[in-house]
Parts: C-alpha cells; sequence; structure tokens
C-alpha cells in the first residue's frame, strides 16, 4: 500500500490492464532471476521474445506492427519493467523510443516497411548510435563522417555506451555530413541519421565490462570503419541535431515514469521488510525512526507519480514540451535514487547483497541519471528556459 494518493483512480481501466499484464510478465519472467543475471553480469536473449510477445517494442507507435498504446500506458509499462531492473526496461527504451523511433520519426515509407515491423516482432534488434568517447553531454561534437561516394554512405567513426549493439541486426547511426558531400548527393548537411545493418563489413560492437551498474544489461563501443550502406540508408527527415534529440524525449518521457518503478519496488521491499525484522523485540516498522524513512520515500514516490502522469496526459494531448521532460526526468531520477538509498538502509547488513533489490536498483539509477541527458544537462536546459540565458558552453 503505496498509494497514499490513489494515484490509481486516476488511471483508465485500459491503463490499469496494461500495467498489470506487464507487472506480472514482470514477476513471471524478471524478478525471480534478474538478482543472478546482475551478479554474472548477463541480459539473457530470451527476454527478447518476451518482450516482443507482449507487444512492448515500439508499443506507442502506430502501425506497422506496433500495438499503438498511449503514452500514458507506456509510461507504465516502463514503470514495471524498471520495477524489475532498470536493464531490462533500457532494452525496450533502447528498441522502441531510440531505434523504431528514429525510423518512424525520420524514415521513409519503404523504410518503415523494411524495418519496424520485424523489429516490433523482436525478430531484428535494433541500436541507437549517438554519444561517441569524446561527445557524450555535447552530441554536436561528434567526430564520425559519413561522406559519399559512388552512390553509398561511408561512414567512420566510433560510438561508446551504446546498448544493445553487440545483440543488433541494425544499428542507427548518427555521423556528420559536410556541406560537399551533401550537394554531391542532394541532401541537407549536418548530423543524419544512417539505418545500417550490424553485418555490413567494417561494423564492430564491443560490450564495455566491469560495469558497476546495469550488469543485467549491455552497453558497448561500436567501432565504424569504412562502412558502406546504400544512398537510401540515409533517414530523410528532420536533419541536424533535432533528429536525434526527438528520440530522446521518446526515451527521456519513460525514465520519467521508469525510475519511479524501481523506487517503488525498492519502497515495497523495505516496507516488507520493516514488518518482519525483529530488533529490540518489536518490528523495525513500529520505530519512529523508520516510520519516518517509510513515510518520506512514500511522499516522495506519490509526489513523482504524480509528475509523471501528468506528462503523460500532456503527451496524449499533443501538448507536451521538451523541456517538461526535462521535469520528469530531472526530478523522478533524483528522487527515485534517493527512495533507493533510503530502502537499503532499512534493509541494514542484508540490503547489500543481491537478495535485496535496493542496492541493486540503486546502482542502476547511476547510469539511468547520466544517459539520455545528465542530471546537469537536464538543469540547464531548464535554467536556459527560466532565465532565457544559455549556460552550457
Ligand atoms: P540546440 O541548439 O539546443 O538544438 C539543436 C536543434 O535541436 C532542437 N532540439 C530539440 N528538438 C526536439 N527535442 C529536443 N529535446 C530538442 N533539443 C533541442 C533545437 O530546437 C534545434 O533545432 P533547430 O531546428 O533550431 O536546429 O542544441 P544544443 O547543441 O545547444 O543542445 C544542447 C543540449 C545540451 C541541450 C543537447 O546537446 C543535449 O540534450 N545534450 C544531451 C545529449 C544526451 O542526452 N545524450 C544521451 C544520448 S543517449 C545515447 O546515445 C546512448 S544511451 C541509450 C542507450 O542505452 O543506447
Amino acid at each position: 500500500m503505496t498509494d497514499l494518493l490513489g494515484i490509481d483512480a486516476l488511471l483508465s481501466e485500459e491503463e490499469k490492464a496494461t500495467r498489470n499484464r506487464v507487472a506480472a510478465l514482470v514477476d513471471e519472467h524478471i524478478r525471480p532471476y534478474v538478482g543472478q543475471w546482475y551478479e554474472d553480469a548477463v541480459l539473457p536473449e530470451s527476454i527478447f521474445p518476451v518482450l516482443a510477445e507482449a507487444g512492448l517494442f515500439g508499443m506507442h507507435l502506430e502501425g506497422y506492427g506496433c500495438a499503438g498504446r498511449s503514452a500514458v500506458e507506456y509510461g507504465l509499462a516502463m514503470q514495471e519493467l524498471e520495477a524489475g531492473d532498470s536493464g531490462i526496461r533500457t532494452v525496450v527504451s533502447v528498441q522502441g523510443s531510440l531505434a523504431m523511433s528514429a525510423i518512424y520519426k525520420h524514415g521513409s515509407e519503404e523504410q518503415k516497411q523494411q524495418w519496424l515491423p520485424q523489429m516490433a516482432a523482436g525478430e531484428i534488434i535494433g541500436c541507437f548510435g549517438l554519444t561517441e568517447p569524446t561527445a557524450g553531454s555535447d552530441p554536436a561534437g561528434m567526430a564520425t563522417m559519413a561522406r559519399y561516394r559512388s552512390g553509398e554512405w561511408v561512414l567512420d567513426g566510433a560510438k561508446r555506451w551504446i546498448g544493445l549493439a553487440s545483440v543488433a541486426g541494425v544499428a542507427i547511426i548518427w555521423a556528420k555530413v559536410s556541406e560537399e558531400d551533401a550537394a554531391t548527393a542532394g541532401v541537407e548537411a549536418g548530423v543524419r541519421g544512417f539505418i545500417v545493418p550490424t553485418s555490413t563489413p567494417g561494423f564492430k560492437a564491443t560490450p564495455i565490462t566491469r560495469k558497476l551498474s546495469m550488469r543485467a544489461s549491455i552497453q558497448c563501443d561500436i567501432e565504424l570503419e569504412g562502412v558502406a550502406v546504400p544512398g537510401d540508408a540515409l533517414l530523410p527527415k528532420h536533419p541536424g541535431l533535432k533528429g536525434p534529440f526527438m528520440c530522446l524525449n521518446e526515451a527521456r518521457f519513460g525514465i520519467s515514469f521508469g525510475a519511479l518503478g524501481a523506487a517503488r519496488d525498492s519502497l515495497e521491499v523495505a516496507l516488507e521488510y520493516a514488518k518482519e525484522r525483529k530488533q529490540f523485540d518489536r518490528s523495525l516498522a513500529s520505530f519512529q525512526l523508520t516510520q519516518q524513512k517509510l513515510v518520506d520515500m512514500a511522499v516522495e514516490l506519490n509526489k513523482g507519480q504524480l509528475l509523471a502522469l501528468n506528462l503523460g496526459r500532456a503527451k496524449d494531448a499533443g501538448t507536451l514540451e521538451p523541456y517538461q521532460i526535462s521535469v520528469g526526468k530531472l526530478a523522478n531520477c533524483r528522487t527515485a535514487i534517493e527512495i533507493c538509498r533510503q530502502a537499503r538502509t532499512i534493509l541494514g547488513g542484508n540490503g547489500i547483497t543481491a537478495d535485496f533489490s535496493p542496492l541493486r536498483h540503486a546502482a542502476n539509477l547511476e547510469s539511468v541519471r547520466t544517459y539520455e541527458g545528465t542530471d546537469e544537462i537536464h538543469t540547464l536546459i531548464l535554467g536556459r528556459v527560466l532565465t532565457g540565458e544559455q549556460a552550457f558552453s
């Protein structure tokens, strides 16, 4: 019982049904195993068909085999998945919000027909290559180039922290096109997206190891050495950085809901533990200090859930602004990580083992607060909105 504000009553029957269906999937396929996956640093590929069969890949997109669910349903699904593990929610985010969204928003009709149905069905996994070893918060500084040679695009460069790249069949690679090459190809110059089958010679993805966060997940380095793709591999719509940013909006929106799933799971685990664990001949739950922690966590969780729902309603109404997504990503990651850390304190020493989820969630959320725009970047996006002053550089 963590829904202090009765947020459940603000959801439609359809929204609750979607949420409950994903919660059941997590209970059956993820929660019993994820502690071990995390310890072993593996993401079993057998989870992909489970997520696909549940209609979760590109679930908020219309047509092309996608489920066409609302933004709120998408958010609630992300919340349930992340109650299992941030790494699992990331799979659905990378596939649907980034890779599929890029094709859906910026692709030609032929590109959509070719790729989206197979990606919705989980037959092809996608990844989204924007971040580079030397260009993280500032993607405008990317060094990857796409050169137009004899009717083909030839890509050279490197990407880093790319989710799912080593198991992906297709990569959306963002690269710079010079004025000269653009003129030859008859397209606009600047940052452009390319659909790159990962089997293309010169494409190499290597999982990043020694991670202390997101261990039940895959993030990779990508090397691109003379990767030649046909002229029509270029995504024709929305040239410039606006292209990838429009996809990041989707992923950031999902995180606004998702991070709270990790928080809610941590609170529920701590609450259960506090009721059962006895010290000084009383349950932990009967101590005022424990109750204060639990109440603070629940209040903050409820506030975050109202924020996420407000964003979801605005997105469904078509009125959501990108900076409002920054409010959700920034505030709810911050809230979630504090709740997970506080929950761990109630578990005492037992909380530092993989038998309990809060510390795993807290460690995962270090990645979540960093990718898709760090706390600092979202703060400065909002600072620009409030003051009219650009403080990035
Ligand atoms: P700026 O001048 O602000 O904007 C350039 C153009 O983009 C437009 N724009 C947006 N459009 C839609 N949605 C948004 N959220 C947008 N933000 C900006 C803007 O209107 C402009 O359009 P136009 O038509 O005028 O050209 O660009 P800037 O370079 O000043 O941006 C600054 C900043 C810091 C906000 C931006 O660079 C930023 O958001 N940085 C953070 C990047 C980030 O989140 N990276 C994470 C990438 S995730 C990834 O690659 C791997 S993690 C996922 C995985 O697991 O694989």
